[in-house]
């Protein structure tokens, strides 16, 4: 993994030439990593892909045979912390790449800056992307001029942008960190959904409250949502639907199984013909999956993919490569800070009967 500190900045000409094709630039330049550094490296399971910007919910995918990997853009802007998350305040996105895990990590430069989608206010959080249509897609949440979350959606020739965003948010859409997944059948499903700050717990019935609060711990737990996209992958196909999460019982969880309850992060895919999704649960920071025989679910929890990291949140993405497959994550290594967090990488190991294997972060 040492290769992965190594950065590639490209020089002007070069970042211009890699917005018209897939392939990073021959003339890329090698710069020393001096920007950010630390001292506690042989703590951690592995190393920051990059350091020097902070960056955080990784959305990895292969493209043209190249990792992308679709990140938050962490900065500090000086907003104090909170509950709901207004520290997050980021502002734009970049796009990272590399030809395999282990690689060399390639920094596109920004790929769709907040003042340039025509609906947001503040707060460009965890994005995802997809290909369709000879187009890529990329899937973003951001709060509107009200301060309430939904999902936008801007499009690009090449996977690394830039990206041109819609004029509006997605119809229907709402709250946070959307997951995009391609089924066999060619049908793109969406999973979406946060609580807390990320305003899930208020959408009842695809219906705006914002008198709504965070569950009591009786309550039953808030569910993630998906909805099919349609053709044109700017719009859902169906009205939005909750996807049921059990324990092995089939019992739904309540709010106060928060070491198993959904709390944000969805990310889905798809192992030997089951859907496997994958989640955060926030407060008690485990990122666990559960197993389904349909994309709507419903999904039974498995277990634990990866143990709390350092820092407050936990968020993920699942792809195979070569093979092999990968977990995505972040944690704070480099700054110590919430809200300044850094994009790694670990493989992933399934046991026989399907299971995946616990990863530590720490060693
Ligand atoms: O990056 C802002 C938020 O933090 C994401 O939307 C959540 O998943 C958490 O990682």
């Amino acid at each position: 993994m040492r290769s992965l500190n190594t950065l590639f900045i490209f020089s002007a000409s070069a970042l211009m030439c890699s917005c018209q094709s897939s392939a990073p630039s021959k003339t890329a330049e090698t710069v020393k990593d001096t920007a950010i550094t630390d001292s506690k490296e042989s703590h951690y399971l592995s190393q920051p892909l990059v350091k020097h910007i902070y960056t955080a919910d990784p959305s990895a995918h292969v493209f043209n045979g190249r990792i992308y990997i679709y990140p938050s853009h962490d900065t500090a802007t000086g907003i104090p912390e909170d509950d709901l998350g207004s520290h997050f305040d980021m502002k734009d996105f970049h796009i990272l790449s590399m030809d395999s895990v282990g690689g060399l990590v390639t920094d596109h430069g920004v790929a769709l800056d907040i003042k340039d989608i025509p609906w947001a206010h503040r707060q460009l959080w965890a994005p995802d992307a997809a290909f369709a249509n000879g187009t890529y897609y990329l899937y973003f949440p951001v709060k509107d001029n009200q301060d309430i979350f939904h999902i936008g959606v801007a499009t690009s020739n090449v996977p690394e942008g830039p990206f041109k965003a819609e004029k509006t948010p997605i119809p229907g859409s709402y709250s946070i960190d959307p997951c995009v997944f391609r089924d066999d059948d060619g049908k793109f499903y969406m999973y979406f959904g946060g609580i807390w700050g990320g305003q899930l717990q208020r959408w009842n019935n695809n219906k705006y409250d914002s008198t709504k609060g965070n569950r009591k711990a009786e309550e039953m737990a808030i569910l993630p949502r998906i909805a099919r996209l349609d053709a044109d992958m700017k719009h859902f196909a169906e009205p939005v639907k909750e996807i049921k999460l059990t324990d092995e019982k089939g019992n739904l969880y309540k709010e106060k199984d928060n070491d198993r309850r959904f709390f944000e992060a969805a990310w889905m895919h798809k192992y030997e013909g089951k859907y496997y999704f994958s989640y955060s649960t926030g407060d008690t920071h485990n990122l666990c999956y559960a197993i389904g025989d349909s994309p709507y679910g419903p999904f039974t929890y498995k277990g634990v993919i990866l143990k709390p990291v350092e820092g407050w949140t936990s968020h993920h993405s699942i792809i195979e490569k070569d093979g092999k497959w990968y977990l995505f994550y972040h944690d704070v290594q480099l700054s110590g800070k919430t809200y300044l967090r850094n994009v790694k990488v670990t493989e992933l190991h399934y046991n026989e009967d399907g299971s995946i294997q616990t990863i530590n972060p720490s060693k």
